[in-house]
């Protein structure tokens, strides 16, 4: 799972990263001039650490998401018309999160989180609308497929209406898998990150942002970007003191990921053994057939059946076993939706 950090010049967008990677890039306006950071982190997960107090395994495992800091490369101020490089790094990513500049710029520009909100959507909703645009062009020339034609059509109405085709409801599961390769950028999932001074650290978003976020179906969070920086810094054990001692109920990066994790409608599935204890993000929705092929292309293929315990089962019971004599342990086809916490084993032939 990737996500990137977008936005404008000076929003801060280095800041977040280092507060969620724990990493040191060079911030500082314009210091990141088109470098794209990369960073990867482990989702906290209580329920991993239960599991792992249980067996006590050799490896312990959480999930893993990559952030990275995709700075433009603006020709003067701030980005109008995002560059090529640039809208490909974005296109590249499983979903976004726009920073918002929510201090005073470095020349005292005013706090307008909801203008640029806007504006970088605008760019976005453009660059789809050009991309959508120039396909249509060359099928014309072509006379490429009439399906693909009518379903561009369509999508670049949406488009040029301002609609976000993450918006757009009607089109069947088919046609989206028909442009899936156009990896729109309006369709990826977007959470908005206000970055605000020490201050406001633990104050709500303004009301209008908050209500643009849910009207465009966009997850938000606030978050003081340089306070949160120095607090990943600290050792593990006093950075939750320090978030108190700011009011917050934790450090960014756990509300962050939950909020990823429920826009990007992820959920995780576990593994348990002595060998290893493990958390597998999956999209919502997934089968266990599926599922299994996170674990090994092998295990998808050879797929017999999905052993599946509860979590607060398999800790209330404490092994495998007592869950199999109490009939908590199912047995559940390839087709089987696998829910969050589900612990699987998964009988294949090899
Ligand atoms: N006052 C204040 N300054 C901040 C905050 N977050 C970032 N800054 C400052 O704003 C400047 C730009 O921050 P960066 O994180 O480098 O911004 P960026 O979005 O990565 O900028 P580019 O890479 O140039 O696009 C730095 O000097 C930061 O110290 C904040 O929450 N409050
Ligand atoms: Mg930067």
């Amino acid at each position: 799972m990737k996500i990137g950090l977008v936005g404008f010049p000076g929003a801060g967008k280095t800041t977040v990263f280092n507060a969620l990677t724990g990493l040191g890039a060079e911030t500082g306006y314009r210091a990141s001039r088109g470098r794209t950071n990369l960073g990867v982190v482990k989702v906290p997960d209580p329920r991993v650490d239960a599991l792992a107090r249980l067996f006590k395994p050799k490896k312990t495992t959480y999930a893993e998401i990559t952030f990275a800091d995709v700075a433009a490369d603006p020709l003067g101020g701030q980005v109008r018309g995002l560059d090529a490089k640039t809208l490909a790094a974005m296109r590249e990513m499983d979903a976004l999160c726009h920073v918002l500049r929510g201090f005073p710029g470095p020349a005292g520009e005013t706090v307008e989180p909801l203008r640029d909100a806007v504006s970088l959507d605008g760019e976005m909703n453009l660059a789809d609308l050009i991309l959508v645009e120039n396909r249509l062009e060359r099928l014309a020339r072509e006379r490429g497929p009439r399906v693909e034609k009518e379903l561009l059509e369509k999508l670049g109405a949406h488009l040029d209406s301002g609609t976000p085709l993450r918006l757009v409801s009607g089109l069947a599961p088919t046609d989206w898998a028909a442009v899936a390769g156009y990896r729109f950028l309006t369709q990826k999932p977007l959470l908005l990150v206000l970055n605000v001074t020490e201050e406001n650290a633990a104050r709500p978003a303004p009301p209008a942002l908050e209500r643009h976020a849910r009207e465009a179906g966009l997850g938000l969070v606030t978050l003081a970007g340089s306070v949160e920086m120095d607090i990943a810094q600290l050792p593990v054990e006093e950075q939750q003191e320090f978030a108190a001692s700011l009011g917050l109920a934790e450090p960014a990066l756990g509300r962050f990921i939950r909020k990823a994790y429920d826009l990007i409608d992820l959920i995780s599935f576990l593994t348990a053994g002595e060998d290893e204890c493990r958390a597998w993000p999956i999209r919502r929705g997934t089968i266990a057939q599926k599922a299994a092929g996170k674990v090994h292309s092998d295990i998808e293929r050879g797929f017999i059946r999905a052993e599946v315990i509860n979590l607060e089962d398999f800790l209330r019971l404490g092994s495998e076993t007592r869950c199999r004599e109490a009939g908590r342990l199912r047995l559940e086809g390839k087709g089987y939706v696998v829910a969050d916490g589900d612990v699987i084993n998964f009988r294949f032939n090899v």
